[in-house]
């Protein structure tokens, strides 16, 4: 009892408190398994699971688990808002609280929580750590050869169209220290899907947030159904397509920033 009361108030070591927020929407058959993971891998960092009013009970599952566990926290909402508007919701939340960093997690296990103590630890020497599936020694399990080569492209293209310096600028398993949510401004995003972590990334890089890329195991999901949909696709391609071309003309009018240029 006293070891996990004194992990509690450590944290992780050389990054602070740190809470995993983990986005919900129909996820009853996952929701349990990936706090346990979350729970054992990094026993001493706190869980918010954040779910947006699932018809199929995630949102008392979650209360069960949070009841039996003093880490464990829900947030609910009132209803289908997109991940985008989940996450915003839940750095609110850390943040009101005076955790040190905010992870994000997918919940239906392609994120693994065994990867999570990686992550916190380059989180010492970064405030924004990107997990990512295409940098030397991720692997990507399980993934049908339309997601790998969508995921490719979309990255390409976000990186070409925006001079982020990542190269999985759509993913979603990642860390941001305090510093980085106070250098973002985020009260301007409005991106809900994949769209939402090129934003993010795009601003973090604007505003100067160092950044790190940590290699991750990616796996398919087992459980459940997908919310990925051509319309999460086409948010994404706009909102970049945007975006670019709003930097382009920026750039044009500065110099200096013409220079800076990707
Ligand atoms: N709260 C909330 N969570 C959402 C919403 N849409 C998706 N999520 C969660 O966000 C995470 C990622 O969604 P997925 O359906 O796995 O999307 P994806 O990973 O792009 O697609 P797959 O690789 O096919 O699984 C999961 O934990 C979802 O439950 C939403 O509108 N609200
Ligand atoms: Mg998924």
């Amino acid at each position: 009892m006293g070891v996990v009361a004194d992990r509690r108030t450590v944290g992780h070591p050389g990054v602070g408190r740190v809470l995993v927020v983990i986005p919900t929407y129909n996820e009853a058959d996952n929701v349990g398994r990936i706090v346990a993971r979350v729970r054992e891998a990094a026993p001493a960092v706190d869980v918010l699971v954040a779910d947006d009013n699932s018809p199929d009970g995630t949102g008392a599952i979650a209360d069960g688990l949070a009841g039996a566990d003093p880490q464990v926290h829900v947030l609910h909402r009132p209803g289908k808002e997109g991940l985008g508007a989940a996450y915003l919701a839940g750095f609110a939340w850390a943040r009101q609280r005076g955790y040190d960093a905010v992870v994000e997690m997918d919940a239906d296990g392609s994120h693994a929580p065994e990867d999570l103590p990686a992550l916190l630890d380059a989180a010492r020497d970064a405030d924004m750590v990107i997990g990512s599936r295409w940098t030397r020694g991720a692997r990507v399990l399980n993934w049908p050869l339309r997601r790998l080569l969508l995921s490719r492209a979309g990255n390409l293209y976000a990186r070409l169209a925006l001079g982020v310096p990542v190269s999985d600028a759509t993913g979603g398993y990642r860390v941001y220290r305090a510093a980085a949510l106070d250098a973002i401004d985020l009260a301007s995003v409005r991106s809900q899907g994949y769209a939402f972590q090129v934003e993010l990334s795009r601003l973090a890089h604007r505003a100067g947030v160092r950044m790190v890329e940590v290699p991750i195991t990616f796996a398919e999901r087992e459980h459940g159904d997908s919310k990925m949909s051509p319309l999460i696709v086409a948010e994404a391609l706009w909102r970049i397509t945007t975006w670019g071309l709003r930097d382009r003309r920026a750039a044009a009018r500065r110099p200096d920033a013409l220079a800076r240029w990707p």
